[in-house]
């Protein structure tokens, strides 16, 4: 079955674009296998959330959006999940917040990163990061925690979407601010993170451009004010507590 062969009236039609860009992702070599796991992982925790942005999402999001603009290096970091679900709302985003795109994998192997970065050039990315790999994230083996010096490394904002939690660490511990997209508010990924943002990808990046886009011409002190207006650890308590209080309990989820 191919993408345009899915009823656009199935009720799960989203969810079933979303299999099949995973899958094409690794057909055509940018996406790892253990993406397709990763991804299911992450379809079960949006099933319990209802497959929709909570509303502590959202103000996550438009604190990312105002993080990434009071940025001075900001970098948005992208593996085989990434580039198969969102390229060209990534490469969007990276526009509209003026962030470098760097592919940055935990399965590294050249061929993957040089595949991703083709992947994003052919959705609109003038310049894609993560081919020198000429830096590192102390802590990590050398596959892992290789990076571009000019890229990651120097970066003062990073965005790590679906990211592993040893590494999420190890950014921390450089000094990173983190902005990180998992559907998994308990993984140790969106705990480590400034800004969690416990939403599924394909939402996520589209909205944090949307709020960028409407903070483009905030002065310093009001993208403060967006900043302060978030708070990181209650935006987790309320994603848990939309998971806990069941998927199919609309009006809860809805107030958190
Ligand atoms: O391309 P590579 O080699 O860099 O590998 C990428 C994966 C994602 C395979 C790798 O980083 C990995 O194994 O990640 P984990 O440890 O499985 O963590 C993935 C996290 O992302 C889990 O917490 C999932 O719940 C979450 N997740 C999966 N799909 C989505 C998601 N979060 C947001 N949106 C999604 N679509």
């Amino acid at each position: 079955m191919t993408q345009t062969e899915i009823p656009e009236d199935h009720p799960r039609y989203a969810s079933l674009v979303t299999r099949h860009r995973i899958e094409a992702g690794v057909e055509k070599g940018i996406t790892s296998k253990q993406g397709l796991i990763a991804q299911g992982r992450g379809e079960a925790f949006d099933y319990l959330l209802g497959e929709r942005t909570l509303p502590s999402a959202d103000r996550a999001a438009r604190a990312a959006a105002a993080t990434l603009l009071a940025a001075d290096r900001p970098v948005i970091s992208v593996n085989g999940n990434v580039a198969a679900l969102a390229p060209a709302e990534t490469v969007e985003l990276a526009d509209a917040v003026d962030a470098d795109l760097e592919v940055n994998l935990f399965n590294h192997t050249d061929e993957r990163v040089r595949r991703i970065a083709d992947h994003l050039r052919e959705h609109g990315a003038d310049a894609v990061k993560g081919l020198a790999a000429d830096g590192e994230i102390p802590g990590l083996s050398h596959a892992r925690g290789t990076v571009d010096a000019d890229g990651i490394e120097a970066a003062d904002v990073v965005v790590v979407p679906l990211e592993d939690g040893d590494r999420a660490e190890a950014l921390d511990a450089m000094g990173k601010t983190e902005i990180v997209v998992d559907l998994n508010p308990g993984s140790r990924s969106p705990r480590t993170a400034d800004v969690p943002i416990v939403d599924n990808l394909v939402r996520a990046v589209p909205n944090v451009t949307a709020h960028a886009r409407d903070l483009a011409d905030a002065s310093p002190a009001e993208l403060r004010e967006a900043l302060d207006a978030f708070d990181a650890a209650e935006a987790l308590t309320a994603a848990e507590a939309a998971i806990r209080s069941g998927a199919f309990d609309r009006g809860a989820a809805d107030a958190a």
